[in-house]
C-alpha cells in the first residue's frame, strides 16, 4: 500500500507461513459476469470455485520488509493454495522460484531499508535475470528511477520515469481510492481475465507512460491523467492496483502469476478505460449483546434496542458470516463499526480482532474497522496510544480504520488554535499509515433554523422545510454514538479533518439512519462539494433508487447501507443492476 508509513523499518518479517496442508484448497475462479439488464437475477457471484490448480512448486517467496500490513496479500496467496516463505536475506531473493513484493510504506523509507539491507541490489539482479517477479503498488513504483514522494528520492532505476503525485487541482480527489478499469496495452498474461472488469486502487502517487518506458507498460488507467497501472517485461510484472483487494478478478491476476502453466493460451483482452467507479459498501455495526455475544446490530436513528419488554439489542446475524456473504454478493468494501468502542476498550475486545482476522481470510475487498480509536489507559494504568489501537486493527486485517469521536475533538481543537500539533489520533495514524488508510466517520444531526444567522456554523437552505416551517438547517456533529452534541458542524469538521490528514469521510446522518427513506442529499452535497477527499454517503438507503439518486445529485464517491442488506430487503446485486440501468459506472 503506497503511502503507508510505518514507524519502524528495522527488521524483516520473521513470521513463518502456515503449513500447506492447512490451507484452503487452491482454486480456479470463474469471474463474475458483467450484470446484464435481462439477466440481473442470474448475476453470478464471487468465488465460484470450479477446480483445483496444482502448481509444480507451491512455494512463493514474499518480500515483506517489516513495514506494515501485508496480511491481505498473505491471505490471498494462501487462499490460492500456495505456501509462503519470507525473505530474510538478499540470498533468499536470488534463490526464489517466484517472488512477490507487496510494497508498503513511503517510497523513501522503503528504499532506505532495501539499500541498507542489500535487498535493493538483490532485487535488481533477480529482475535483470528475468526471474518471476510481481510487485504490488509501491512494489511497482520502486522499480522506477525516482519518486517525488517526500523527495526526489532515487528508486531501483530499472524503469525510466519519475513517480509523481496526482494533480488534485483539476477536481480529481486524491488519494485515488476505488475501482477503476484498465486499458490493456500489451499481452501481459497475468491480466488476461481482466477485460472490462475494474480493479481496486489506493494511492496518491503514480508513474506516467512515456516513450522511454513504453516497452515496460502493459496497461494504463485514467484518473485525470493516464498513469501506469501495470508493467511487464519477460517474467517481471508489477501492478499499481491491489490484486489482493480486487475480488475474483484480482485473485485471477495473482493466480495467473503464481501458476502460469495451468492456464490455456488466451488472447489478451482489450480493456476499455473508464471513470473511477462508484462504490457500494456494506456496513456492519457490531456490539456485544446482553448475552455477551458479538452480533451485527442495526439502529433506528442510532437506537439499537428492540422496543419490546426485554429491550434487547437487535441481533441481525454473525459478523464474519455476514461479511463473507456481502463479499460473495458483490460488495465493493465491507465496514465494521464497533459501536460501543467509545466506552469499551477495543484491544480488550478480542472477539472484534478475531472477527477481522477471520473475515480477512476469505474477503478480498477492502475492510474498514472503526470504533474506539483513541488513547486509552486500562484498569492497570497501562497507557495505549490511538496508534497502537489502530496498529492492532491493521495487523488483524483492516485496510482502513475509521475514527469517530476522537476526530471531532481533534477538529474542534484545530479550528480553535489553527495549529496542527501532530498529536491527534488522526494525525498520528495518517502519518504512519498514510491518509488513504484513515477514514473519519461523522455522525451529524440536522438542526433546523429560522435564519441562517442563528448559528456560527455553515447552514443550508433545506429542500424540505422543518417541522415548524424552518427553511434552514445546520448539521451538528455528535460523539459517543450520537449521545452528545458538540459545538462544531459537519461542514467545519469535514474541512478540518481533511487538513489534518483524513483520506476519506464516512458521512452518516442520525436523522436518516435506519429510516429507509433515502440519503440526506442536502448534507451529502454540502460535504462532498466542500472537500477534495472521497465522501461515503451513509444512512437512509431503503431502495435501489436511493443509490442512483445520491450518485446523480451529489459528488459522493461511495454509498453505504446496512439495514436493507441485513434484512435482505434489497440484495447488493440489485443495487448494482439498477446502477447499470441508470448508466452509473460501478465496478464489474
Ligand atoms: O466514536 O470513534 O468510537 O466510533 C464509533 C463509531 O460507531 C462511529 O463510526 C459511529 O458512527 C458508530 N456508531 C456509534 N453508535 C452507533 C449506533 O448506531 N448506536 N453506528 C453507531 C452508526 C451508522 C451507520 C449505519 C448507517 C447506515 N452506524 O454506519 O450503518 O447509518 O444504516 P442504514 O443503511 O440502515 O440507514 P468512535
Amino acid at each position: 500500500m503506497e503511502g503507508v508509513r510505518y514507524a519502524s523499518f528495522t527488521s524483516f518479517a520473521t513470521t513463518k507461513s502456515s503449513s500447506f496442508s492447512a490451507l484452503s484448497p487452491s482454486s480456479i475462479i470463474i469471474l463474475r459476469q458483467k450484470p446484464h439488464k435481462k439477466a440481473l437475477k442470474s448475476i453470478s457471484h464471487r468465488n465460484l470455485v470450479i477446480s483445483a490448480s496444482s502448481a509444480s512448486n507451491s512455494v512463493v517467496t514474499l518480500l515483506d520488509y517489516g513495514a506494515g500490513n501485508v496480511r491481505s496479500v498473505r491471505n490471498a496467496i494462501r487462499y490460492l493454495g500456495f505456501e509462503i516463505e519470507d525473505v530474510r536475506t538478499p540470498k533468499d531473493i536470488l534463490n526464489a522460484e517466484r517472488l512477490i513484493f507487496p510494497g508498503v510504506g513511503a517510497f523513501a523509507s522503503a528504499m532506505d531499508v532495501l539499500t541498507k539491507t542489500g535487498m535493493a541490489e538483490a532485487l535488481c539482479t533477480y529482475i535483470k535475470n528475468d526471474r518471476p517477479f510481481l510487485g504490488i503498488c509501491l512494489g511497482l513504483q520502486l522499480l522506477f528511477e525516482s519518486s517525488e514522494e517526500n523527495g526526489p528520492v532515487n528508486g531501483l532505476g530499472l524503469i525510466p520515469s519519475v513517480v509523481g503525485r496526482f494533480n488534485s487541482s483539476n477536481g480529481f480527489r486524491v488519494p485515488h481510492i476505488g475501482w477503476n478499469a484498465l486499458q490493456v496495452a500489451k499481452d501481459s498474461e497475468i491480466l488476461d481475465d481482466i477485460g472490462d472488469h475494474h480493479v481496486y486502487f489506493v494511492h496518491s502517487y503514480r508513474a506516467m507512460p512515456s516513450d522511454d518506458n513504453k516497452e515496460w507498460v502493459s496497461s494504463t488507467c485514467n484518473y485525470g491523467d493516464d498513469f501506469i497501472a501495470s508493467i511487464r517485461r519477460g517474467n517481471a510484472h508489477a501492478v499499481q492496483f491491489h490484486p489482493e483487494k480486487s475480488g475474483d478478478v484480482g485473485l485471477s491476476v495473482l493466480r495467473r502469476f503464481l501458476n502460469p502453466k495451468s492456464q490455456g493460451t488466451k488472447k489478451p483482452t482489450q480493456g476499455k478505460a473508464s471513470k473511477l467507479a462508484k462504490r457500494v459498501i456494506a456496513c456492519l455495526d457490531v456490539r456485544t449483546n446482553d448475552k455477551g455475544d458479538l452480533v451485527v446490530t442495526k439502529g433506528d436513528q442510532y437506537d439499537v434496542r428492540e422496543h419490546t419488554k426485554e429491550n434487547e439489542v437487535r441481533n441481525l446475524g454473525k459478523p464474519v458470516e455476514l461479511a463473507g456473504q456481502y463479499y460473495k454478493d458483490g460488495a465493493d468494501e465491507v465496514s465494521f463499526l464497533n459501536i460501543t468502542g467509545f466506552r469499551d476498550f477495543p484491544l480488550g475486545d478480542l472477539p472484534m480482532l478475531e472477527v477481522l482476522r477471520h473475515t480477512s481470510e476469505n474477503v478480498f475487498v477492502p475492510l474498514t474497522v472503526g470504533g474506539g480509536i483513541r488513547d486509552f489507559t486500562d484498569a492497570n494504568g497501562r497507557h495505549y496510544s490511538s496508534l497502537e489501537v489502530a496498529s492492532e486493527y491493521f495487523r488483524s486485517g483492516a485496510d482502513k480504520i475509521s475514527i469517530g469521536s476522537d476526530a471531532v475533538y481533534a477538529g474542534e481543537e484545530y479550528i480553535k488554535t489553527k495549529v496542527k500539533t501532530g498529536n491527534s489520533s488522526l494525525e498520528q495514524i495518517s502519518r504512519v499509515y498514510g491518509n488513504q488508510a484513515v477514514v473519519v466517520s461523522i455522525d451529524p444531526r440536522r438542526v433546523y433554523l429560522k435564519s441562517p444567522n442563528d448559528v456560527q456554523f455553515k447552514t443550508i437552505s433545506v429542500t424540505k422545510p422543518g417541522p415548524s416551517g424552518e427553511e434552514y438547517a445546520w448539521y451538528q456533529c455528535t460523539v459517543n454514538g450520537g449521545r452528545e452534541g458538540r459545538p462544531i458542524g459537519a461542514y467545519e469538521l469535514a474541512k478540518a479533518v481533511e487538513e489534518l490528514g483524513a483520506g476519506e469521510i464516512l458521512l452518516n446522518c442520525i436523522d436518516c439512519d435506519g429510516q429507509g427513506k433515502g440519503f440526506d442529499i442536502d448534507l451529502i452535497k454540502l460535504i462532498s462539494d466542500a472537500v477534495s477527499i472521497p465522501v461515503i454517503a451513509s444512512s437512509g438507503a431503503g431502495a435501489v433508487e436511493h443509490f442512483s439518486e445520491v450518485f446523480v445529485k451529489t459528488n459522493a464517491s461511495a454509498a453505504l447501507a446496512a439495514g436493507i442488506f441485513h434484512r435482505k430487503e434489497v440484495p447488493i446485486q440489485s443495487v448494482k443492476g439498477h446502477l447499470l440501468e441508470e448508466g452509473i459506472e460501478f465496478w464489474e
